[in-house]
């Protein structure tokens, strides 16, 4: 069908309730939006807990959970609820004048983590670069690196965002082809690497090192055990900021409250988004020490909507949720056995050649098959099977349901992860 009738076939939807099929949204969104991503080819209208449904009523695992962002379950009810109430009552003030939620979310973020001063943004890539500049700040006026000569370490193969500050550091061809001219100040060495670190953390004009405890865009990279203290050590040693990344592996995702914390890392600096709000709200936040936090002066640094009394409300619902329904710990059991259960599938089939992971944040790495099919096909084979999960990279497959994920649930998702493999 041309446009034009897909686009009078919705206009006449709206005056005869039709039911627009998948593919006339698909169509609309064709022909309407930007081609900036490439979804698999599914409609989503209905989410609930770990489950999704698409327009036409079918029902799907969510095994992507937004990229970590519906840790706490697609509409969590007290989450929702706390929402609706902030809504209905001051949603925006702008920071040109306090208002009543903004303290309190502070305050709980603050003393959850364990950080003198919080600094709230929208997303996650917008805290990224708070934090860039709040390293650069701090190597100026503290510790004293000359004038615009400042630089951050980060790791190859690295995601903190999109905007042109990030990828000016990224090694993707993907994210940084045409995008220039690129940001200076960064010098990007090995993941995982403790002795390219230590060469790189000796120029005193580093400001800090950053990066993520896991890779997540890159495909589930866990590093050796014992980087992330090392690099610790080093940092503290070079009076070095370390800023970690903990917007995909943090809020339980790793099966801790951060992934930091299975080394004992406290990071200098502590950037979080995405479950911060349980996929309600864009609420991303830069957690950090006095000393760091306070050479950012008034009027230096801030946003529209960053800190908004309705980011505050979802974020302290969000968190408490989080904490009181035994979301973390459940997540470290049931990604155990989750993948216990993925090297047994692995061990069926040759399709599979390697399993990774820590918690609910795993992926599967899928050798292409003789007639060619790849992780792309195993996708949508997932999806004709009723769960959802999406390559990266072309050959891994994240899988990430949300942690409230039982037992039952995440065994019946295994048969189908298991049946759909044996397809192949
Ligand atoms: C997309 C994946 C990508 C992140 C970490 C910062 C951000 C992200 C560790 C930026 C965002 C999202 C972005 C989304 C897909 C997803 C993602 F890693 F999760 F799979 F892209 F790599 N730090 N990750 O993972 O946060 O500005 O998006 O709020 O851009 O396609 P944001």
């Amino acid at each position: 069908m041309k446009h034009s009738t897909y686009i009078r076939r919705y206009m006449d939807d709206e005056m005869h309730m039709l039911k627009t099929t998948s593919e006339e949204y698909i169509a609309l969104e064709e022909r309407y939006g930007a081609h900036n991503y490439h979804p698999l080819p599914v409609v989503l209208s209905k989410g609930e807990g770990i489950y999704v449904w698409d327009v036409e009523g079918k029902k799907y695992f969510d095994f992507l959970s937004a990229y970590s962002a519906v840790n706490q379950g697609h509409c969590h009810p007290r989450i929702i609820q706390a929402l609706i109430d902030q809504a209905q009552t001051l949603t925006l003030t702008s920071r040109a004048f306090y208002n009543n939620r903004l303290g309190e979310a502070e305050k709980f973020v603050c003393e959850l983590f364990g950080y003198e001063k919080a600094l709230f943004m929208n997303s996650g890539a917008e805290a990224n670069e708070t934090a860039i500049k709040l390293a650069r700040k701090w190597g100026y006026s503290v510790k004293g690196i000359p004038q615009n000569q400042a630089v951050i370490v980060a790791a190859q193969r690295n995601f903190h965002g999109r905007t042109t500050g990030i990828i000016s550091a990224s090694t993707d061809p993907a994210a940084r082809e045409n995008f220039g001219p690129f940001m200076p100040g960064y010098e990007v060495i090995p993941y995982d690497d403790i002795d390219a670190l230590e060469q790189s953390v000796r120029n005193p004009d580093v400001c800090a090192f950053w990066v993520e405890p896991i890779q997540g865009e890159a495909g589930v990279y866990v590093p050796k055990p014992g980087y992330l203290a090392k690099a610790s050590e080093l940092c503290r040693r070079h009076n070095v900021l370390l800023m970690v990344d903990e917007i995909q592996t943090g809020l339980g995702r790793t099966g801790k409250l951060l992934a930091s914390h299975y080394e004992n890392v406290h990071p200098d600096v502590l950037i979080l988004g995405k479950a911060l709000s349980g996929g309600t709200y864009p609420v991303s936040v830069v957690l950090s020490s006095d000393e760091i936090m306070l050479t950012i002066k008034p009027g230096e640094h801030g946003s529209t909507f960053g800190g908004n009394p309705l980011a505050a409300a979802v974020t302290v619902a969000s968190l408490k949720v989080l904490l009181d329904e035994g979301m973390i710990e459940n997540a470290f059991s049931m990604g155990e056995l989750f993948r216990k259960r993925l090297n047994e599938i692995k061990n069926l089939s040759p399709l599979i050649s390697a399993v990774r992971g820590k918690g609910l944040l795993n992926a599967i790495v899928i050798k292409p098959t003789a007639d060619g099919r790849t992780a792309w096909d195993v996708c949508m084979k997932f999806m004709k099977n009723g769960l959802l999960a999406k390559p990266t990279h072309g050959d891994i497959i994240r899988l990430a349901p949300p942690l409230i994920i039982n037992e039952k649930q995440l065994t019946e998702a295994c048969d189908i992860i298991e049946k759909t493999i044996l397809e192949f």
